[in-house]
Parts: C-alpha cells; structure tokens; sequence
C-alpha cells in the first residue's frame, strides 16, 4: 500500500452533444478523444454516474481492450476515475488487452457489477483510426438500450467530474496493487490478471479437449490455419491452439497484438482477410478462420477457401448443436438471430422444433433471453456466433464448435455446408455496404424508402428483372418488442419481404465513426436441390437490381457501387 493518500478531485468540465452510444458503444476517430477536451471524460463520468452510487461504491469492475492506439492512455484515466467515483476493485487484463468475450466470461466469474470494454472492434486503428469504449453490465453482457440512453442523457447534461490525478497503475505486472486515498472509498485496488486464463477454463469445459487435441495433433491430424489479425485474440489462440490443443506453429498467423493492427482493418471477411483466404486457397490446410480486433467475430473457410457465411455457420452449428458437450448437459432453449441475418436458422429451429427469436442488430438483444432461460445459440449475419455460456458473441468459442463438428462427423467444411443445403435449402445471401456516404443523403433516402414500401399499396406489387418475378409479400420498418420485459425498439432496418421468403433489407450502420454506411441485405431461399451449389451473386442478381432500383440508392447518394460486398 502507498503511504500518502492520493488526492480526489472534482473538475469541471462542459458537455458534449454527441455521445450518443451507437450498436456497440461509442466510437470516434483517435483524434476526437485527444483533441476534444474532456471527451473521454465526460463518457467515463457518464458511465459511472448511471450506476446508482450504493452499487458503485465498494464494487468490482473489469476492463479489458483490444490493445489498440489509445487503449492504455484510456485505461490510465479510466483507473483515475473508477477509483474516485467510488469502485473498490478494478480487474484489468495484463498490458490492458483482453477480448471481448473473456471480459464477459471475466465480469461473470468475478461478480463484478460490470465492465468497459476499449475497442471499436474491426475497425482500422492507429492514430489515424477509430478508439471505441462499451459498457457491459453484470450480467456480461453490452448494456441494454435504456442504459446506454441514460449514459446519453448525463453526457449531456454533465458538469463535472471525479479523478485522482496522481494514481498510476502498472499494466504490465501480474497481481494485485492497492492505493489509499484521501475519501471514504479505501481501499482501492487494482488486480492485473492473465487475460487467456479465465476464458481458457471456460472453454475447458465446454468442449472435448481430448477429442479435439487427437484430431489436431494426433495421427492423421487435420491442418488449420486462424488469423488473428493482430488483434486481441493473439495470446488466446496461441496458448489455447498451440499450446493446449497441439496445432503445429505455422497453424496461427498475425498473433501479436499491435496498436495499428499491422496497418490492416482488424475485419475477418473476404476483403480484410485477403491473406488467409489467399493461403488457404493453396489447400494446404483444411480449416481456416480469422477473428476481428476484439475477438468477438469470426469467419470461418474450409479447404482451398470454401467461405462459410456467417449466416449459415450458426445455422450448422444449430443443426449439430450435440456435437459439443455443454449443450448434451445443458439442453437447447432456443436459438435467435437479428433481423438482416437469413433465415437459415429459422429451417433449423423449425426441422428440430426449437424455438426461434428474431432480435434487432447488436449483440445486447440477445443478453435478456439468455437471462431468462430461453436462448442457448445465436447468431448475427456480421460474422458473430455465440451461445448462452458468455454474453458476448465468442469467435474463439465458434471456432470450436466448428472444430467439435469436424472432429463427430469428420467430414471437410465443404461437405458439412453441401449436406446442410441439401437437407435444409440454401439461404443464398449477400450483403452490400456503401460506406462513409453522406449523412442527410442516407438519411433522407432511408426516410422516402420507408414512406414507399410502408404504403398499403406497395404489398402486392411484382417486380421482374428478366425471368424472375418476385411480389411483395409485406413490407415494414422492423420493430421488437422484448418477450421477456416487453421494451419496445423501433426503426430498426426496413425490410420487404416476398411471397417466396426472399427478402431485401436496407439499414444504416450504427457502429462506424464518421459519416453513414447504408447496409443492403439480400437473402434468397432456394430448395431446387439442382441450384443450391450455384454462385449466390448470380443467384442474387435479379433481388439487387430489385434493391437498387426500390431505394434510388446510387441516385441518392452519387455512389457507382458498393464498397464492400460479403
Ligand atoms: C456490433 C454489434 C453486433 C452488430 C454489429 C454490426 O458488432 O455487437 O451485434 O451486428 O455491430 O452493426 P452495424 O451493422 O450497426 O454496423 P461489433 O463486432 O462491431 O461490436
């Protein structure tokens, strides 16, 4: 212990108008942290000040990262702060990086009344890139609406804030270090744990590690390649993979954590893994993945780069769900998956008569199910699959069960994807991204969108692009109403649905730092067992004209095409 008492301020400081958390936290570019005065701050203040003071004071807390630039500059106010407003205990992951999903499995195993995750996930970092902080609750788990709108409120609102400027923590050294201080909340300490650790035991005992170490190193072992992409996940695959389950070395790529992610946006899909799907289209190994900055993601390739959608994987998962062993012990509660994510799932959920839950975009949705006992698996069509074990999507965690359904019906990715579709039909899918686009144009365009497709007479229309005819079913603006406390979201994602269960759905992004990303979903069912191996973008082609032409989208916006297709 410190002899002299830190010192505990209250600093003024004049609030900000922008704050408002997006799908997953706020996110900014590096710069408006550093240059905005107090912007950190005021959002570090606002968080603790939406935790009512009795169950602040004396409490633990977690915080992890993703290890990017400002990650440590961030925790060493975060620190500051925590301890003079009142948090008995901070746990932080050793150097201030732990994934999202171990900072979920951690705030769980600890109690902590909750946790701040430092991560703009797969976006680019750097100087020049973006920071993010989230808020999870106790329950592990991103903080539901009505708390991060309370979050909102008092940064716009906030006056000033509490600090103890002279506490420093080292990040670097394993173990507990306390500080006194010169108020009534003291002790205050700071325990720096092994990041891997917590979440290692977990997986320990949700999966077969004997079963899946003989079919990675054992003889005839299967080759496997996962890019963490310079992110979190490094360590975790490393000590977890390598070291536990027997991969060879050459098995994990990009594991050391760097601030800019090696210069690369830290997003596991075909365009930003470029380099995993160029090695795995040599065929020389049998399972590839790469995971996003946090962790959270993943995208899953078999042999010589067969692509695994997103939206298909949790759907495999589902239809092989006792190929891992908790859900043998725990049982199957229900599955979901947001609303833009096929519905691949749903013929899963409906095949085995499972329950079925169709949640807005943002992991948060899912956490009250969990709660209530009625969600085991879920997944999002942006490259996140997860379970009731955690209550963060766990990229890791897929990788896994992907690996405990290879190891009970050891047969390639490919084979496995080929008989689902055989068996279920194929959700062919696709997803357009128009990037930085400006904000009023996506805007009003999603605004006239709404007024066209919500009209009484849009239902009933046909739409042809060559052979293809395709009639409007419905169409609406998305709106959930929460089974189990029954809060209400609105306008989230307008979505035209037609006769034939293909569906076209339009979206603004809530987690990108600057401007507006318009997201066009397309998904289109097909049971003829003649097409389902056909490429999805010329099975597609007709609904994207279809979208194009609905919204005015390249009009509106003065953009030729998209900037990223999945
Ligand atoms: C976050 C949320 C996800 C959501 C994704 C995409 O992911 O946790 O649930 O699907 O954003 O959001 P949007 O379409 O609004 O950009 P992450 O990995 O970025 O934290």
């Amino acid at each position: 212990m410190d002899d002299s008492p830190l010192q505990v301020l209250t600093l003024p400081t004049a609030p900000y108008p922008d704050q408002r958390p997006g799908s997953s936290g706020l996110r900014r570019k590096v710069f408006v942290f550093q240059s905005k005065r107090n912007y950190l701050h005021n959002f570090i203040q606002s968080i603790f000040s939406s935790i009512d003071l009795r169950d602040r004071q004396g409490s633990t807390m977690v915080v992890g990262g993703d290890g990017r630039y400002f990650n440590r500059t961030a925790i060493g106010v975060i620190v500051q702060m925590a301890a003079a407003n009142g948090v008995g205990r901070l746990v932080i992951g050793h150097h201030g990086i732990m994934s999202t999903p171990a900072v979920s499995c951690v705030i769980r195993k600890y109690k902590a009344i909750g946790g701040i995750v430092l991560t703009a996930s797969h976006n680019p970092g750097g100087p020049d890139g973006d920071f993010g902080i989230k808020f999870n609750t106790s329950n592990g788990g991103p903080a539901q609406e009505t708390v991060t709108n309370k979050i909102f409120q008092l940064s716009r609102t906030i006056e000033e804030f509490a600090i103890c400027p002279e506490l420093s923590v080292d990040l670097a050294t394993l173990g507990k270090q306390m500080f006194d201080l010169e108020n009534k909340f003291k002790p205050f300490t700071v325990e720096i744990v092994d990041s891997v650790e917590s979440y290692a035991n977990m997986v320990r005992n949700i999966f077969d590690f004997a079963a899946l170490k003989e079919m990675l190193s054992g003889e005839n072992h299967i080759k496997i390649r996962l890019d963490a992409m310079h992110g979190a996940l490094g360590p975790y695959v490393k000590r977890i993979l390598c070291e536990e389950l027997g991969c060879p070395a050459n098995s994990a790529m990009n594991c050391v954590p760097l601030e800019d992610f090696g210069g690369q946006y830290p997003d596991p899909n075909l365009t930003h893994a470029a380099d995993l799907m160029d090695t795995m289209r040599g065929g020389q190994y049998d399972f590839g993945a790469a995971f996003d900055g946090d962790g959270d993601r993943n995208m899953i390739l078999g042999k010589h780069g067969f692509f695994v959608n997103p939206s298909d994987s949790v759907a495999v998962i589902a239809a092989n769900i006792f190929s891992i062993p908790y859900f043998q012990h725990s049982g199957v509660r229900g599955y979901a998956r947001s609303m833009p994510t096929s519905t691949a799932l749903d013929r899963v959920a409906k095949a085995t008569k499972i329950e079925l839950y169709e949640t807005p975009t943002g992991w948060k949705f899912f956490g009250n199910l969990m709660d209530a006992g009625r969600l085991s698996l879920c997944g999002e069509e942006s490259f996140g699959t997860g379970s009731d074990h955690i209550r963060e999507k766990d990229g890791l965690w897929a990788v896994l069960a992907w690996l405990s359904i290879l190891a009970t019906r050891r047969q390639s990715v490919e084979d496995i994807m080929k008989e689902h579709w055989q068996k279920f039909g194929r959700n062919f899918y696709t997803r357009y991204d128009y990037e930085e686009v400006d904000l009023d144009a996506a805007c009003e365009m999603m605004e006239d969108l709404e007024m066209f497709i919500v009209d009484k007479s849009f239902a009933g229309q046909r739409f042809a692009v060559g052979e293809k005819v395709y009639q409007v079913e419905r169409a609406d603006n998305f709106e959930y109403s929460d089974p189990v406390d029954g809060t209400i979201s609105r306008n989230q994602g307008l979505r035209i649905i037609f006769c034939d269960g293909s569906r076209i759905i339009y979206r603004l992004s809530g987690t990108g730092s600057t401007r507006a990303t318009v997201r066009i979903y397309i998904d289109g069912y097909e049971t003829d067992p003649d097409k389902v191996f056909q490429d999805p973008q010329a099975m597609l082609a007709s609904l994207v004209t279809i979208a194009l032409k609905i919204s005015q989208l390249h009009n509106r916006t003065g953009r030729s095409g998209p900037s990223v297709i999945t």
